[in-house]
């Protein structure tokens, strides 16, 4: 069979002629997402240094990728939502005429896979057998994109059998150009749902399934069709009975979710157990039954390197000792790869291949990631890949804050929870360029991957308790709260599952709580520190409100949704009133 006859589908087969046309790559290849195609992929780039073997004995089937040093991140300022309508994509979003986005475009795009191979990857977001999935192809000329969404979703003829069947999926065009930050975009077209960026290879800009696909055209289609597509991690909580609780836990970047998702229970927790349903992203929807059920879209990890070690995240830490792709690590004399907080060999190369000088500064790029497959994880739910996902019984959001917000606290109801989401704010991370912690706000940590309008996703998110009745419980946590001498005041990492476990006895109504202007927090007693030595006053300080705080916090959270003007749900600034005033009322 011939390209034409394979992909028979007459959109999609002028799609490919007319990128095809415009770029006039040398060669056109379909993925099939076989084992013999990832090898042949990885054997060609180690022929053009694309990719360097590491240590076979201690790393097999391990490949470094050293990018180009002005693409290690992701680019907020050259990602643009280019809705129909203006206002559709908000404040909240860079915004260009899709007339203007597609002809600015298409001028990059021209020739630019001239003496390239053009790629084609179908692939699927979620299990390929589930109806909450939804499929998309990539069109790339990075051989590098081709191995990373191997890893990442599922690729290949399954994936292109469904999009003929169903006849809809997201175009995603992407080459990455010559690397010039000058002529890099990301560009959305949610009303088309289609994706074209350039001139970026560094995964959230470059693997589109990622956070293009599986967040910003997915948020604005979840918006349109009723359910929710979110920056979450899913975890399933086993207590010592083996009964399970899965949660939806919504970080910003660089703020702890693939750490949770895949912790080990230290060992005064005696008889839990962690299984990992995804480290991400989450698809959610509501079942026949009103049950919020959720899949994760991805089949692999893209996960931050520094700081993984022994201690911190094990079954990370065992997990990318095989078939990984590390990206702008370190190197050590063994052609093992190195990173800041590894705890264990001596660098001698840089991230980008010099001699590490200490003095210069890290071995590791601060947002150097590995990309393995999710099977590899040890503790990999055997519900993961179950087409009706898992029921979730708690939402979970959180942030890096050194001062102010407490290690945990609960919702009044579902409005005070979506408030809570929508006041989110976090000091910004080396995942995305530009300064890092610097305080933002950054609601849902959904603010670099909203597809839409904030006003409109809020009243999105309000709308769900007018469908059910079994709504999961909401929570926020903060593991990065600081002494005045800068040390964090919770153990965090493994320790954190004493957070969980008070969430998921609140869940099931089995303790009270004290009842705060700011929401239910836990009694000092109800969280189980066996086996944790933290002074006493780190406990009242992580478990305190400060009123008069909180008063300038809520404040500054009403002037920030206040930004986004007549189409703030109602409800939204109820409960921004309501806690304005009892806070007055209770700081005075
Ligand atoms: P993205 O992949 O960018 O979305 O990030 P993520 O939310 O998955 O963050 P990740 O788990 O990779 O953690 C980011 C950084 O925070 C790493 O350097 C971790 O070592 C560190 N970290 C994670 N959990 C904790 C914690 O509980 N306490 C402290 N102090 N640091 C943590
Ligand atoms: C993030 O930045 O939130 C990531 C990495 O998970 S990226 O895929 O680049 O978005
Ligand atoms: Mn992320």
């Amino acid at each position: 069979m011939n390209l034409h006859q394979k992909l028979s589908l007459p959109d999609l087969q002028n799609w490919i002629e007319n990128v095809t046309k415009l770029t006039q790559p040398n060669k056109i290849y379909l993925c099939d997402g076989s084992e013999a195609e990832y090898q042949n992929l990885i054997n060609e780039m180690q022929e053009t240094e694309d990719l360097i073997k590491l240590n076979s004995d201690k790393y097999p089937n391990c490949y470094l990728h050293r990018s180009d040093p002005s693409d290690v991140a992701r680019v907020e300022h050259l990602t643009y939502i280019c809705s129909n309508n203006k206002d559709d994509a908000g404040p909240n979003n860079n915004w260009m005429d899709p007339k203007e986005a597609h002809s600015k475009m298409d001028l990059l795009f021209k020739n630019s896979m001239k003496n390239r191979t053009m790629y084609i990857i179908p692939y699927c977001m979620g299990p390929i057998d589930s109806p909450y999935s939804r499929c998309g192809i990539e069109i790339t000329d990075s051989p590098y994109v081709v191995i990373n969404m191997k890893l990442m979703t599922r690729i290949g003829q399954s994936a292109l059998n469904r999009i003929l069947k169903e006849k809809e999926y997201v175009k995603g065009l992407h080459s990455i150009g010559k690397l010039d930050p000058n002529e890099r975009f990301i560009m959305h077209f949610p009303d088309e749902l289609s994706i074209k960026s350039f001139g970026s290879g560094y995964g959230g800009n470059a693997l589109l399934g990622k956070k293009c696909h599986a967040l910003r055209i997915a948020s604005w289609q979840a918006k349109n069709e009723g359910w929710l597509a979110e920056h979450m991690l899913i975890v399933g909580i086993e207590d010592p009975k083996g009964n399970i609780k899965y949660i939806a836990c919504a970080f910003p970047s660089a703020c702890g979710k693939t750490n949770l998702a895949m912790l080990i229970p230290p060992k005064s927790q005696p008889g839990w157990k962690i299984w990992t349903l995804g480290d991400d992203i989450a698809w959610l929807h509501l079942d026949d039954s009103g049950e919020m059920r959720a899949i994760n879209p991805e089949a692999g990890y893209f996960g931050v390197v520094p700081g993984t070690n022994e201690r911190t995240n094990k079954n990370a830490f065992d997990m990318i000792h095989k078939d990984t792709i590390y990206t702008n690590v370190g190197l050590t004399e063994d052609n093992e790869p190195w990173w800041e907080n590894k705890n264990t060999g001596i660098p001698t190369k840089d991230w980008q291949g010099n001699i590490y000088k200490a003095e210069n500064g890290v071995a590791a790029h601060p947002n150097s990631r590995f990309t393995v497959s999710a099977k590899n994880n040890p503790s990999y739910s055997s519900l993961a890949e179950a087409p009706e996902g898992v029921p979730i019984s708690a939402i979970v959001f959180g942030g890096r804050r050194k001062k102010l917000a407490p290690l945990v606290y609960e919702a009044k109801n579902w409005k005070h929870g979506v408030f809570i989401g929508a006041g989110i704010a976090s000091e910004t991370t080396a995942a995305a360029t530009g300064k890092k912690g610097i305080l933002r706000r950054d609601p849902m940590a959904m603010l670099p991957f909203c597809g839409y309008n904030f006003a409109d996703y809020w009243s999105h998110w309000l709308s769900f308790e007018r469908k059910t009745e079994k709504l999961p419980k909401i929570f926020h946590v903060n593991w990065f709260r600081q002494n005045d001498k800068g040390m964090f005041l919770w153990p965090g990492f493994n320790e954190n599952l004493r957070v969980l476990r008070w969430i998921i006895d609140r869940c099931e109504e089995k303790i009270d709580a004290q009842e705060t202007p700011i929401g239910f927090l836990p009694h000092r007693d109800d969280i189980d520190m066996n086996g944790l030595d933290i002074p006493n006053k780190n406990i009242d300080e992580l478990l305190s409100v400060d009123e008069k705080e909180w008063l300038n916090e809520i404040q500054s959270i009403g002037e920030y949704i206040q930004n986004f003007g007549q189409r703030v749900p109602k409800g939204l600034l109820d409960q921004f009133k309501k806690l304005e005033i009892e806070l007055s009322k209770s700081s005075t």
